[in-house]
C-alpha cells in the first residue's frame, strides 16, 4: 500500500526512506512533492506533536491515503527550548538552513561549552483518512559547537555533537545519524503503530 511522507523538506525525505525502509517497511512510500496541488498546511500548533498531525491530517484528508509527518526542530537550553518548533524560520525565511545556523551562533555567542546543551526533538505523526492518529516522539541530545563542521545531513546538524561522540552530526554518515538520530528514534517507534493499523 502507498503511504504519503507529509514533507517537502528533501533532507528529511532521504533520511525517513532509509529510517522506513531499515525497519523492514515495505509500503509504497510517496513524497508530498507528488502532490504538488495540496496546499501546505498552516503550522499553527504549538508543539511537535500538534504540527506533526496537523501535516499528516491534511495529506491524509486530501489524498484519501495514510500519512507520516515529521516536526522537528533544535531546542537550546540556554534559549528556553528556542528555536524548537520555529527551527525552519529562526532567521526569517523558511528552510534557509544556513542563515538559520549562522543566526544561533551569533545568539550563542562565546557562552562556554559547559552552558551550550541543546537536543535535536521530531515528532512522527502517522493519521489515516478516517481520522485515526497517531504520534510519537525521539530526541536526540548534544552540546552546540562554536562553528560549523561536516557537510552531511541538513539544517543544524553541522553545529550538534551528539553527547558521546566527538564529531557534529553532519560528520557523521547517514547510517551513523540515522541510528542515534531524534528522527530515527521516532519512526522506528512509528513503524509497529503503521504496520497495526494499516494491516487491517
Ligand atoms: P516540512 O514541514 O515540509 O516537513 P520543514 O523544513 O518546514 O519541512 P519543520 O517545520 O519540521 O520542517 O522544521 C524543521 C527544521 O528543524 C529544519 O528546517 C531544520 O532546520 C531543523 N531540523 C530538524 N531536523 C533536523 C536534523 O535532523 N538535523 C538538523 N536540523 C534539523
Amino acid at each position: 500500500t502507498r503511504l504519503i511522507l507529509a514533507t517537502r523538506n528533501a533532507g528529511k525525505i532521504t533520511e525517513l526512506r532509509a529510517i522506513l525502509a531499515d525497519a523492514g517497511l515495505d509500503h509504497d512510500l510517496v513524497g508530498a512533492d507528488a502532490y504538488p496541488d495540496i496546499p501546505d498546511v498552516k503550522e499553527t500548533g504549538v508543539t511537535f506533536a500538534e504540527n506533526a498531525l496537523l501535516k499528516a491530517h491534511a495529506l491524509a484528508q486530501a489524498t484519501g491515503l495514510p500519512a507520516v509527518a515529521d516536526d522537528s526542530g533544535l531546542c537550546v537550553d540556554v534559549l528556553n527550548g528556542a528555536p524548537g518548533i520555529f527551527s525552519a524560520r529562526w532567521a526569517g525565511g523558511h528552510g534557509d538552513d544556513r542563515a538559520n545556523l549562522e543566526l544561533l551562533l551569533a545568539q550563542l555567542g562565546d557562552i562556554d561549552d559547559a552552558h551550550r546543551g541543546a537536543h535535536f526533538a521530531c515528532a512522527a505523526a502517522l493519521a489515516l483518512p478516517d481520522g485515526t492518529e497517531r504520534v510519537v516522539e525521539g530526541q536526540l541530545r548534544g552540546t552546540l559547537r562554536h562553528a560549523p563542521a561536516g557537510t552531511n545531513g541538513f539544517g543544524y546538524d553541522p553545529i550538534l555533537q551528539p553527547d558521546g561522540d566527538s564529531r557534529t552530526c553532519a560528520e557523521l554518515s547517514p547510517e551513523e545519524k540515522n541510528a542515534i538520530s531524534h528522527r530515527g528514534k521516532a519512526f522506528r517507534a512509528l513503524v509497529p503503530v503503521v504496520r497495526e493499523l494499516l494491516a487491517q
